[in-house]
């Protein structure tokens, strides 16, 4: 494994304030000493590293910009950079904190009641409890507005029926937030302790991306939980949407590490990889041309995060600008590691390097949390007007 140099062309850095550094900075040690070492065998294995989950609490990962119940109180750039950070280790790292923070605890925060929010939080950013976000159905993946996932109300508890499907870390999490429409066919958002009679949870085997990471189908068969499980603040296709501006923005960061990780792989092994005489194959222009529209990409993708960024840290960021950011960044960090799988030859196919892992890893970035197509369609709408999703 090559050791990673920073990728920063245009100087970003600068554009961050000390303290983003710092955070920067140290998820990037952690990165270095705690996943990089280790990665490569867990996807091999299809294993998600589990054990690390505490070490995840104790660096603030968890529910990182709240600034009550226990969480970091970081800032929305410095939870970006955090992204970009456990990304350029693994999507599948970065998955994990993304569902558990802004899919489960970020819900809680936002709809739940005090109590909820007193019962989940804390034990959530300790890592003691973990969560996973149930929207997607076997038949309504981009269009999650059909679920039949339903829940009766019967006394004074909710019957939940259905059936989710991949969804991350349901297999390991002590809570699933389901989605399912209630008596008046409004979907609501319902806490649902997977221990509980009646909900099954299987991993999905044979995947060929994101396997250092856990991805479940859920079954829930007459599963009863109290009333008080419902999130009394949801309401709607927009509650479990607006829970996703939360996600895709952070994907918008990830990428962006993912594709910083194959670029310097791409750019150390052209430096040293001999073909045609002595000369590395980083001195052909055809080799440059492919380096400089990766770094060049990289930069643009930088700047995108960051801007988007500083407005979600002013509480300015539009569901669309995070639309462009999530579409953009993810195509651009899918085009970048092809190039740099390409650029490594045969050795970038081989788990020696970490390019051949991001590049499939990408292929799910690319259409979870909205395929990319969807993404232009919501940016489509913005700009138009005019809707055309059917
Ligand atoms: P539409 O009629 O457009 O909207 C319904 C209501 O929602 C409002 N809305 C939003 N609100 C907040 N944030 C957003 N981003 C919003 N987008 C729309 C909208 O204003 C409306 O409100 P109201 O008051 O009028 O009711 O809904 P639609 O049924 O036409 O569908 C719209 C569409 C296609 C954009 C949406 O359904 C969509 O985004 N589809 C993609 C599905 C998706 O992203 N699924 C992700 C599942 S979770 C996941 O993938 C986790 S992977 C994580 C990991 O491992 O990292
Ligand atoms: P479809 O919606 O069937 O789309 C198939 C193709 O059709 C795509 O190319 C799409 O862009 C295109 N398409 C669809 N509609 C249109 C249209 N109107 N116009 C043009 N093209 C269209 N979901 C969760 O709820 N929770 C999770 O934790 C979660 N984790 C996931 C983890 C992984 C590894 C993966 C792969 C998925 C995960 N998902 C999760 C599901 C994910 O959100 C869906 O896969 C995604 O929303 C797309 O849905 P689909 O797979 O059903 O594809």
């Amino acid at each position: 494994m090559l050791k990673f140099r920073d990728v920063d062309f245009i100087g970003i850095g600068t554009l961050l304030s000390e303290n983003e550094r710092l955070v920067r900075d140290s998820a990037r040690r952690w990165v270095e000493e705690r996943i990089i070492p280790i990665i490569e065998s867990c996807a091999r294995e299809g294993r998600f590293p589990i054990e690390l989950v505490p070490e995840m609490a104790a660096m603030g990962f968890f529910g990182a910009t709240m600034s009550d119940y226990g969480g970091a109180g970081m800032s929305q750039v410095e939870y970006g950079l955090v992204m970009q950070e456990l990304e350029r280790g693994d999507s599948g790292i970065r998955s994990f904190v993304s569902v558990h923070s802004s899919l489960v605890m970020y819900p809680i925060h936002t709809f739940g009641s005090e109590e909820q929010k007193q019962k989940w939080l804390p034990p959530m950013q300790a890592g003691e409890v973990l969560g996973c976000f149930g929207l997607t159905e076997p038949d309504f993946g981009s269009n999650p507005g059909g679920m039949r996932t339903r829940a009766r109300k019967s006394g004074n508890e909710y019957v939940l029926n259905g059936e989710k499907m991949w969804i991350t870390s349901g297999s390991i999490a002590q809570v699933a937030l389901i989605w399912a429409k209630d008596d008046d066919d409004r979907i609501r958002g319902f806490l649902v302790e997977t221990d509980r009679p009646g909900f099954r949870a299987e991993t999905i085997h044979g995947k060929m991306s994101l396997r250092a990471s856990v991805t479940s189908s859920l079954s829930l068969n007459d599963v009863r939980i109290p009333a008080a499980n419902l999130l009394p603040g949801t309401g709607g296709l927009k509650s479990p949407l607006q829970c996703l501006n939360q996600a895709r923005y952070g994907i918008g960061w990830g990428a962006v590490g993912a594709a910083m990780q194959c670029y310097d792989t791409a750019l150390q092994y052209a430096g040293f990889r001999k073909q045609f005489g002595d000369k590395p194959i980083a001195g052909h222009q055809l080799v440059q041309q492919k380096l400089v529209g990766m770094i060049n990409a990289i930069s643009q993708a930088q700047l995108l995060a960051l801007q988007v960024g500083r407005l979600k840290d002013r509480g300015e960021a539009s569901p669309a600008q995070i639309s462009l950011l999530k579409r953009n960044n993810v195509a651009m960090a899918l085009d970048t590691a092809r190039a740099a799988r390409d650029l490594l030859g045969a050795n970038g196919i081989a788990d020696e390097y970490p390019v051949f892992r991001h590049m499939a890893n990408l292929e799910s970035v690319n259409t979870y949390e909205g395929t990319h197509d969807i993404h232009t369609l919501i940016v489509g709408h913005s700009i138009t007007g005019i809707e055309a999703f059917s």
